[in-house]
């Protein structure tokens, strides 16, 4: 098993659509441990494989207080379900340091394939709703920030890529 490096904001791979996995082979259960150990190591409760620069349909999450409960979605197809909405102090690995709430469907349906190809399905609240919401973002390029207002969204950006500078040149 390895730690993979993270991509962070504003770094334009991770704007790039990942592509359906057809192969459920080696590789991807390798990726799948990878990216596992490199979420458990951020620390977070979860990680898409876009921010790891790997284009590939595929997410890991682990929502549980013990961190003993991992979970990877490949090809993952959510459906809003009817109801309420909810807000949450969102985090990104991929934009460390900064947290802003943003408002989503308070419960999902999960479709999707486990690392054999099995279909999986299951129904989504509380914490595990809205990170699955935020990991599928990023299979899309998308990011929570794209949520906030413009102004907070170049305040995070400015900040990041200032912090990029100083690490390039240390
Ligand atoms: O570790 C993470 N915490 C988190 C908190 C609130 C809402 C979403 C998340 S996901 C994040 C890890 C991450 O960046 N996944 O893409
Ligand atoms: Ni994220």
């Amino acid at each position: 098993m390895a730690q993979l490096p993270i991509l962070e904001y504003p770094d334009p791979r991770l704007r790039r659509k990942a592509q359906p996995v057809t192969r459920f082979d080696a590789t991807l259960r390798r990726l799948a441990a990878d990216m596992l150990e490199t979420m458990y190591a951020a620390p977070g409760i979860g990680l898409a494989a876009v921010q790891v620069d790997n284009l590939v349909r595929m997410v890991v999450l682990d929502v549980s207080e013990e961190k003993n409960q991992p979970l990877v979605l490949v090809n993952p197809r959510l459906t809003a379900l009817p109801g309420e909405r909810s807000c949450y102090d969102e985090g990104c690995l991929s934009v460390p340091g900064f947290y802003e709430t943003v408002e989503r469907p308070a419960r999902v349906l999960i479709e999707a394939q486990d690392l054999d190809g099995q279909p999986l399905r299951l129904e989504a609240d509380g914490l595990l709703a809205t990170c699955v919401q935020h990991e599928v973002d990023h299979l899309e390029g998308k990011l929570f920030v794209d949520y906030i207002s413009s102004l907070k969204r170049e305040r995070i950006r400015k900040r990041l890529e200032k912090q990029h500078r100083v690490k390039d040149s240390a």
